[in-house]
This record gives structure tokens, sequence and C-alpha cells, in this order.
């Protein structure tokens, strides 16, 4: 059922309409109708029903370079722009030992770093940006478990890889991490923070 807003709209709408067919016939009605014209097509525009209440934020992402090999990086991609998110930022880059080194600073030390670091500059990965309501959560879900064992079916982890250390794809685990990967992979410059008509949707 109609809300209160929506009420509202719908009666200086059919006010409008009203004068539009009788047209007020001194200057100060015209103007005044021509204001609750304006003024609900602006409320219609501005309360059009908004179904999330969250903040949008950003995640970084990266297709490691097995998705490239297997040519599954529409596949990804396409699983992202379905649930909504928004990308705006994407390139293919060949990453250097320093900017892996920077990007996996936390696990160095650990036993699987130097073969982790290996992998990820053996060959181009695909770097992206994407935004959305809760941006770093939904990416992560979607993503799954560390883990290809652990990882349900359905996540890209679940139903793409076998191994931990080949998993195809590291997102942001927070969205401190998030802005610290997106400093490192991208200038200001090579993100798009485009508008998005259809954002009221998702
Ligand atoms: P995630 O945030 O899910 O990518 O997981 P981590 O930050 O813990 O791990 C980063 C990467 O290190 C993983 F993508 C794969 C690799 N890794 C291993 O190879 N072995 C491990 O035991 C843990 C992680």
């Amino acid at each position: 059922m109609f809300g209160k807003v929506q009420s509202f709209c719908f009666c200086t709408f059919f006010i409008a309409f009203l004068c539009s067919i009788e047209p007020p016939q001194n200057v100060l009605s015209r103007y005044c109708a021509r204001l609750v014209f304006r003024t609900s097509l602006h409320i219609a525009k501005n309360t059009h029903i908004r179904y999330n209440q969250s903040m949008s934020t950003r995640c970084f992402t990266m297709l490691k370079p097995g998705v490239l090999n297997r040519r599954l990086v529409g596949e990804v991609i396409s699983r992202f722009e379905k649930k909504g998110l928004k990308l705006i930022a994407l390139k293919m880059m060949q990453i250097s030992p320093e900017l892996a080194s920077k990007h996996y600073a936390e696990h160095n030390g650990k036993d699987f770093y130097n073969a982790l670091v290996s992998y990820i500059t053996s060959a181009p990965v695909v770097a992206m940006v994407w935004q959305g309501d809760d941006c770093v959560q939904i990416v992560r879900k979607m993503v799954g478990a560390t883990s290809p064992a652990k990882a349900e079916p359905g996540t890209i982890r679940g139903d793409y890889c076998m191994h931990t250390n080949h998993n195809i794809i590291h997102a942001s685990d927070s969205d401190e991490s998030a802005a610290r990967e997106i400093s490192l992979f991208f200038k200001d410059e090579e993100i798009f923070d485009w508008e998005d008509n259809a954002e009221n949707w998702f």
C-alpha cells in the first residue's frame, strides 16, 4: 500500500494534473500550482523507495593468475555484477615482487609466504574495485572461505578451486584493508565513481 510520502506525491500530482486541465486564472494561483508540481516531482524523485539503509563502501578484489588461464574472468565479474555491486575500477597488471610483498606484508615469515608471492607474480592478474552497501561483507561471502575445501558450494572459491595456495581470488577482509589495498593498486584517477541510475534497485 501507499505510504505517507507516496500518498502526498500522488495528491500533489493529481492537483497539478487538474491545474493543467483547467489552468488557474490569476498569476498567484498559477505560480502556486507550478510550485506544488515542482515540489512533488522533486519529492517523488528523491523519496523513490530505497531498500537499503547501509553505507556504500568499497572492496578491492584481485583475480589471481589461474583465473586468466582458465578463462574465468568474465564468470567472476558477472557474479559480482549480478549481485548488484558497482565496478568502479578494473585493470590487468603484472604484480612486481615489491608490490606483492607490500600487499601480503602481514603474511611475511609464514611458511606459505614465498610460494604465495611467487604465484601472484607468475602471470598477470586482474585487479578491481567494487562499490556498494556492505561491499566487503558481501564480496567476502561470495568469495568464500580461504581454503577451497571449506568454501561452500556456490561461492567462488567453493566452485572454482581446489587448493588454498591457488584459491583464484583475493578480496579485502575489512574496510581498512580495502582502503590500503585500493591505494596500493590504483591511482585516484583510475577509479570511476560513475553515476548509477539503477542503485535504488539493488
Ligand atoms: P584470504 O583473506 O581469504 O585471502 O586469506 P589470507 O589473507 O589468510 O591468505 C592470503 C593468501 O595466502 C590466500 F589467498 C592463500 C594463501 N594461503 C596459503 O597459501 N596457505 C595458507 O595456509 C593460508 C593462506
